[in-house]
């Protein structure tokens, strides 16, 4: 038996704002995946400076959290066998112009000449990752 594993999820502000949470929801739950956690929340700046410590030093980092800061955002943790690569696969590649039709990002976005990627959703990027990010927005879980 595989052990199921568990990936952090991010409804971006820019999908809130245009109703797609129930879309991107339903996308992960239709492939199978349980949800564990769910919230919506405007995260402060520590929590997106951590979130996104990789990025803190890259010229595109105020835009992304000024972005990230502008609304709600609908944290969510899915739970499945290889959850973290299934979700990365549903989602798409990080430019949603030329995101693949079929996956999320691909299909509910695009550059929107904001100057800031507006992609419609995060997800975690490996099992270590997931890991980290699910301790940030889901302490205790
Ligand atoms: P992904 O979300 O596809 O894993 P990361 O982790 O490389 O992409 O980047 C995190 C976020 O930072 C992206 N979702 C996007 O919003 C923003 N970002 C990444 N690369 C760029 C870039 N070259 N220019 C502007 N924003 C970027």
């Amino acid at each position: 038996m595989t052990t199921p594993e568990r990936t952090l999820i991010l409804v971006k502000p820019d999908a809130v704002a245009r109703g797609h949470v129930g879309e991107v929801l339903r996308r992960i739950e239709a492939k199978g995946y349980r949800l564990v956690a769910l919230d919506l929340r405007v995260p402060s700046e520590e929590l997106l400076a951590a979130h996104y410590a990789d990025h803190i030093e890259k010229p595109f980092y105020p835009g992304l959290v000024a972005f990230m800061s502008s609304g709600p955002v609908v944290a969510a943790v899915a739970e499945g066998v290889r959850v973290v690569d299934g979700v990365l696969t549903l989602c798409g590649p990080t430019d949603p112009t030329v995101a693949p039709p079929g996956t999320l990002r691909g299909d509910l976005g695009h550059d929107w000449g904001h100057g800031v990627t507006e992609n419609v959703v995060h997800r975690s990027d490996s099992a270590l990752s997931a890991a980290r990010e699910i301790g940030l927005w889901f302490p205790g879980l």
